[in-house]
């Protein structure tokens, strides 16, 4: 949509006559900055995100911020300056975005987000938010836990009256970290079950795969006959701590109920292979309604402020089933 040479060499009549064409021929410019490659959720979501720009005919600017803040601010001023139709970002974090968004306010480039939500002072800093509702998830990893050990009768390793949690969390000051643990705990706190647990820990594991491990070491080492039940923000984290149960000599998803969050393949893995017991849907194939909403945005056409993506809930009993048909 910036105006083409050929435009600029036509007279301004030709020119304006020409505009459909040129519009026609020029690409729309996006510019996108996402938060890194923390999980496989993440690959796949960055896989998805350039597949639909493509498919789309759409120039995408892509940036990588691994994991930092200042990276995406940095990427997002170099978007403005570079004059971008529109810019589209993860939040890694959900406050402090509140400056550079006014930037691409004042620079009249609009800004939509995906997948994590974020904090601002003023809602029309963003046109649109199309992503993932994790305190529905949070709620969902509640409900799952409480109708499995209600279910299979489930008693303490400790021969204790409580079954005991640990929790590993997303990364600190995400939303989909501070959305699971609300809506976790407030499904529990609501829950007439409720006394019947107890949380042992909760400790970020950043959603890797390697911090997860390491933080379920050391909750192995501080608490390894007493743990009942895992409940981890992302399946990354969740794999790795699979391997620190292991170790310690016990049996993933059997002395310990192991719950995740995404539903990626390797964790329909372990449950096929009996690691784990269920994974709380996390949707990342979020590109095609991120850019189309993106370019009605640019058509002046109104979009839905917030759009959640569809999302399941899969346990061990039906992974060998569904495996197949898992697009991520
Ligand atoms: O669950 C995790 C990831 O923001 C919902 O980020 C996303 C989370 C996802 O890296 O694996």
């Amino acid at each position: 949509m910036r105006i083409s040479k050929t435009l600029l060499a036509l007279g301004l009549g030709a020119a304006l006559a020409a505009t459909s064409f040129a519009q026609a021929e020029d690409k729309v410019v996006i510019g996108f900055s996402q938060i890194g490659a923390e999980s496989e959720w993440r690959t796949a979501n960055t896989n998805d995100v350039k597949k639909a720009a493509e498919e789309l005919g759409i120039e995408l600017k892509f940036s990588d911020a691994q994991q930092k803040q200042e990276n995406q601010i940095k990427a997002i001023r170099t978007f403005i300056a570079q004059k971008v139709d529109l810019i589209g970002f993860v939040p890694v974090v959900e406050t402090g975005w509140d400056n550079i968004l006014r930037e691409a306010k004042r620079a009249k480039i609009p800004v939509m987000i995906m997948d994590r939500d974020l904090k601002v002072s003023d809602d029309s800093l963003y046109v649109a938010k199309i992503g993932t509702d994790s305190y529905a998830e949070g709620r969902k990893m509640f409900e799952w836990m409480d109708n499995y050990v209600t279910q299979t009768d489930r008693k303490a390793r400790n021969g204790g009256d409580k079954l005991n949690i640990v929790i590993l969390e997303g990364t600190v000051g995400a939303s989909a970290a501070v959305g699971r643990t609300n809506g976790f705990n407030e499904a529990l706190a609501a829950s007439p079950n409720k006394d019947r647990y107890n949380i042992l820990a909760a400790q970020t594991g950043d959603f890797t795969r390697a911090k997860g491990q390491q933080v379920m070491e050391s909750f192995l080492k501080s608490y390894r006959d007493d743990i009942d039940i895992l409940i981890s923000q992302n399946d990354d984290m969740a794999l790795g701590a699979i391997q620190a149960i292991e170790a310690a000599g016990l049996k993933p998803a059997q002395d310990i109920i192991i719950i995740g969050a995404d539903a990626v393949k390797g964790m329909f893995q372990a449950m096929i292979d009996g690691k784990a017991n269920a994974t709380i849907e996390c949707n990342p194939l979020q590109g095609k309604i991120f850019f189309e909403t993106a370019l009605k945005v640019l058509k002046g056409e109104p979009v839905q402020k917030v759009v959640y993506v569809d999302e399941g809930v899969f346990s061990a009993d039906q992974a060998a089933e569904v495996f197949p048909t898992r697009k991520y």
